[in-house]
């Protein structure tokens, strides 16, 4: 008997660091979206199956810089999972600095979810600058410490340009929600 999931994830960061994009190029909007002016949020449907059980992804997007809002209790209500998304691009290290407020705010409003976190914006820099600038906040080594040290469940690097790590970025929380609740 095949069964199904339907899990809500919440995309959380800084205004203009891609997570709308992400959303889009994931699912290259191929199931229904829709718009919950009250929240500001919108979610967009993606399904896709995992040893033959179908896990049905209620994508969920802040619009602009919710930071602010009073709103966001109900937008994390219910969320199986979360995703946080910086950017490497410059002029946007701020959204790194960030990520501990995203990540503070998940914890205080969700039960223990799994969070992946994005590093978005990859095709933007060279890789070297992550692997060799030992020094920099957003070296590959500093963000891997950060991830262990605040209980992430994975990083990716990605790109909604290119597409470059998003499908590995997704399949991993799918993956990780699936096993969680089989
Ligand atoms: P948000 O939903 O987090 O606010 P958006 O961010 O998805 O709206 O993206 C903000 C801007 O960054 C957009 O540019 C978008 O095209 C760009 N962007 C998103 N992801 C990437 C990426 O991986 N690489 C590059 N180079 N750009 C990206 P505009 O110009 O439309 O504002
Ligand atoms: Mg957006």
């Amino acid at each position: 008997m095949s069964q199904g999931y339907i899990f809500k994830v919440i995309f959380i960061g800084d205004a203009a660091v891609g997570k709308t994009s992400l959303i889009r190029k994931f699912t290259k909007s191929e199931f229904s979206k829709e718009y919950i002016m009250t929240l500001g949020a919108q979610f967009t449907t993606h399904e896709d199956k995992i040893e033959g059980a179908n896990c049905r992804l209620l994508l969920w997007d802040i619009a602009g810089d919710k930071k602010l809002s009073s709103l966001r209790p109900a937008f994390y209500r219910g969320a199986k999972g979360a995703i946080i998304v910086f950017s490497h691009a410059s002029g946007q290290e701020e959204s790194f600095n960030n990520v501990s407020f995203w990540l503070n705010d998940i914890r205080k409003n969700c039960e223990k979810i799994p969070i992946i976190l994005f590093g978005n914006k990859i095709d933007l820099i060279e890789d070297d600058e992550l692997s060799k600038n030992k020094g920099k906040p957003t070296s590959n080594d500093n963000i891997e410490k950060f991830i262990n040290g605040n209980n992430i469940a994975g990083y990716y690097k990605t790109s909604a340009l290119t597409g470059n790590g998003v499908i590995d970025a997704f399949q991993t929380l799918i993956k990780i929600l699936y096993n969680e609740y089989k």
